[in-house]
């Protein structure tokens, strides 16, 4: 990979997580409304696999995606203004940090029900056949989503039907306060990819150049070979499961220890050691990174709400 991208993909990592520290601090001031989940920690999952698809590609997540979202290239003015609930938001201020779409890039949500949108990513890669095309669909979820029945049922479809699904579950090791050997049997995830005969692959997600391959190489399976993959990326949030939870269900033992892994921090150290990026360099990335999150914190601030009317739109009954 060109230095350009490796940089890139540190660009991407660093404004996920300066962005995020800022909705914190937005939210704990009163200004966002409703659930708000961090994906501090996770940022080398979205922007690694991300980085290994083509505009015209579909990416599709849970209830954790602004990352998903920044990784794409939304705005992160209109995605402030999402959170902000205001008229400018990338979902006119109706949806909220767990609603973040952006049609004109392929992002298809932001779904707050635990695995809802498995089956719509089946779904769309269905389309994608079914039309001759040859995009491919990331689907980002979490451990959780994996003892869902539609995960199961869109596995086995997907298998069967050869749509170009690229199946990825964030294990971070806990669905809100519980951890994974509580909640699944066999928590050794990636191997249930077998059960439908397709590949399935454990991933470093705290690497975003392992991701960038892995996931780079169930792109061209899935884009050329039409053949799904499920890949089981290991990650970690370093806060708690939303704004509201004080994570008391794990040590700080164990959250300092998988600091110590941070993917931003890591992947600068690397980006030094080879040449690529000077602390200079560092420092006025991170001005320049500071200056786009405040922007788009005054943009959300100056921003109409919503008008009534709008309460009558975009509602399916
Ligand atoms: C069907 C359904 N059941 C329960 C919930 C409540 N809920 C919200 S997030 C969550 C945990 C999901 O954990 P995981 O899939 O590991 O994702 P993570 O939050 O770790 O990213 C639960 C149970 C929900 N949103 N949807
Ligand atoms: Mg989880």
């Amino acid at each position: 990979m060109d230095s350009e991208k490796l940089i890139e993909m540190y660009r991407q990592m660093l404004l996920i997580r300066r962005f995020e520290e800022k909705a914190a601090e937005m939210y704990m001031m009163g200004k966002i409304g409703g659930f708000c989940h961090l994906y501090i920690g996770q940022e080398a999952v979205a922007v690694g696999a991300i980085a290994a698809i083509r505009k015209d590609d579909y990416v599709i997540a849970s209830y954790r995606e602004h990352g998903h979202a920044l990784a794409v290239g939304t705005e992160p003015r209109r995605i402030m203004a999402e959170l902000f609930g205001k008229a400018t938001g990338i979902s006119r201020g109706k949806g909220g940090s767990m609603h973040i779409f952006d049609a004109e890039r392929n992002f298809l949500g932001g779904h707050a029900i635990v695995g809802g949108h498995i089956p719509l990513a089946t779904g769309v890669g269905f389309a994608i056949n079914y039309e001759g095309k040859d995009q491919v669909v990331l689907c980002f979820f979490g451990d959780g989503a994996v003892n869902t029945g539609v995960f199961h049922e869109s596995l086995n479809l997907a298998s069967l039907w050869k749509l170009p699904v690229i199946y990825i579950c964030e294990n971070n090791f806990y669905g809100m306060g519980t951890a994974v050997t509580r909640a699944m049997a066999g928590p050794e995830m990636y191997l249930k990819a077998k059960a439908y005969d397709i590949p399935g692959e454990l991933v470093d997600g705290m690497n975003v150049l392992e991701v960038w391959e892995k996931v780079g190489k169930a792109v061209e399976r899935a884009r050329h070979e039409k053949i799904p993959t499920f890949l089981e990326v290991r990650t970690y949030r370093f806060r708690g499961h939303s704004m509201s939870d004080p994570a008391l269900y794990r040590t700080k033992e164990e959250v300092n220890e998988q600091r110590k892994r941070d993917p931003i921090v890591t992947f600068k150290q690397k980006l030094i050691a080879e040449g690529i990026l000077s602390e200079e360099k560092f420092e006025e990335m991170e001005k320049e990174i500071k200056a786009i999150v405040d922007e788009a914190v005054e943009f959300a601030e100056k921003s109409p709400e919503p008008p009534e009317e709008w309460l009558y739109e975009d509602v399916y009954a």
